[in-house]
């Protein structure tokens, strides 16, 4: 396939409810749509998921907008290629960092190629699952008692297990709490980055409540403190912000950081990357899971796919369109039935990009050639 032409949305849209974590709290949610043609007219589409603010990572939608306009799209425009990871070969694999614009660009590209081999994109990157099953990711609330409603509420729904996110003064409390309705459910909890080894008291507190991992209690940038956690507790440590490549996967596995990954696709830069991890961690018994960054319909397509993979073992973060947005851009929009989502069938991402949605919420929109 010869790419043809890139256009990039940067679209605004908001969210249901504020979600908070440790880094602080969302009311909106900004993001990069990539849309990519070849020389036939076949298009592909991808999702940049950086949000409006450095806080996830160091990506913002403003910065990886100059990325793509700026490097990726001359490196990929004119290229004739066999195979979305051919993409990997040039400048794109110099270019330091920025892995959420790498991976926007590269899952239009696998997008591209799954309809053009007239696949659905779970088959054509290996996927074998019909379904997916599904979790919910709780946010911050401002009161015990809201929380509590949030968490019986998406119970109800049917989701396989809930993740409820932590910070200081925030954690054990709730966790108690929440265990006392719950005893058995699947739950854990995500911390962001927001502890580090001065809290060892607190997390031997949190290893008595059955919790089935804790996600990034330390700095994005740490492995070595996670690592000596991990030997301390005896609940299973999940990173997620400190996996930036296959690379750093290994480097957690040899001194043993973590023994569970939350994978997400555009932390480390795509589809391509995805599968690298994904086997590496299939050949050294490291189970994954799929993360979201509330991701519009487009983005949740990608991340349907990639746990549709043999390695993907316990429920993902990928939830219902209506959970974060009262419209989403994709037709039909993402739904959640007995706790799993459907694995669609048709071509690349399954699902229709809704454009006039799509232009509503779009801020610019960029045509390169
Ligand atoms: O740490 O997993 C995280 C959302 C935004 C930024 C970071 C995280 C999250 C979530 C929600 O937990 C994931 C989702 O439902 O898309
Ligand atoms: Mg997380």
């Amino acid at each position: 396939m010869q790419l043809r032409l890139l256009e990039m949305f940067h679209l605004k849209m908001d969210l249901v409810s504020p979600f908070e974590t440790s880094f602080g709290v969302e009311k909106e949610r900004e993001c990069i749509i990539v849309r990519i043609e070849e020389r036939g007219g076949e298009e592909g589409w991808g999702e940049v998921p950086a949000s409006s603010g450095p806080w996830y990572s160091h990506e913002t939608a403003k910065c990886e907008w100059h990325i793509i306009e700026d490097f990726i799209s001359k490196d990929v425009l004119g290229k004739e290629i066999e195979k979305p990871d051919d993409i990997w070969k040039g400048v794109i694999s110099r270019i330091r960092g920025h892995n959420m614009a790498k991976a926007g660009v590269d899952m239009a590209i696998w997008d591209l190629y799954s309809r053009l081999e007239g696949k659905s994109l779970s088959k054509a990157i290996g996927g074998e699952k019909d379904k997916i099953e599904s979790g919910v990711s709780i946010g911050i609330k401002d009161s015990l008692k809201s929380l509590l409603e949030t968490v019986r509420s998406n119970v109800e729904k049917g989701y396989k297990r809930i993740k409820l996110k932590i910070k200081p003064g925030w954690d054990l409390e709730i966790v108690r709490e929440v265990r006392k309705e719950l005893p058995d459910f699947p739950m854990h909890i995500d911390a962001n980055g927001a502890y580090d080894m001065s809290y060892l008291r607190l997390f031997r507190e949190l290893d008595k409540y059955n919790l089935m991992m804790i996600e990034q209690p330390f700095s994005f940038e740490d492995l070595v403190q996670h690592s000596e956690l991990a030997k301390l507790i005896r609940t299973p440590i999940c990173l997620d912000e400190s996996i930036t490549s296959k690379e750093r996967a290994v480097e957690a596995y040899r001194i043993g950081s973590c023994s569970i990954i939350n994978v997400k696709p555009a932390r480390i830069g795509g589809l391509t990357k995805t599968l690298e991890l994904h086997d590496f961690c299939i050949s050294v018994g490291i189970p994954i899971w799929i993360g979201g960054l509330l991701e519009t319909g487009i983005g949740r397509a990608h991340l349907v796919a990639a746990a549709s993979l043999p390695g993907v073992r316990y429920p993902n973060d990928i939830s219902a369109s209506s959970r974060y947005y009262k419209e989403d851009i994709v037709i039909p929009e993402w739904t959640v039935k007995d706790g799993f989502i459907q694995v669609p069938r048709g071509r690349g991402i399954g699902v229709e990009v809704a454009e006039d949605t799509l232009l509503r919420f779009t801020l610019r929109r960029l045509l390169i050639r």
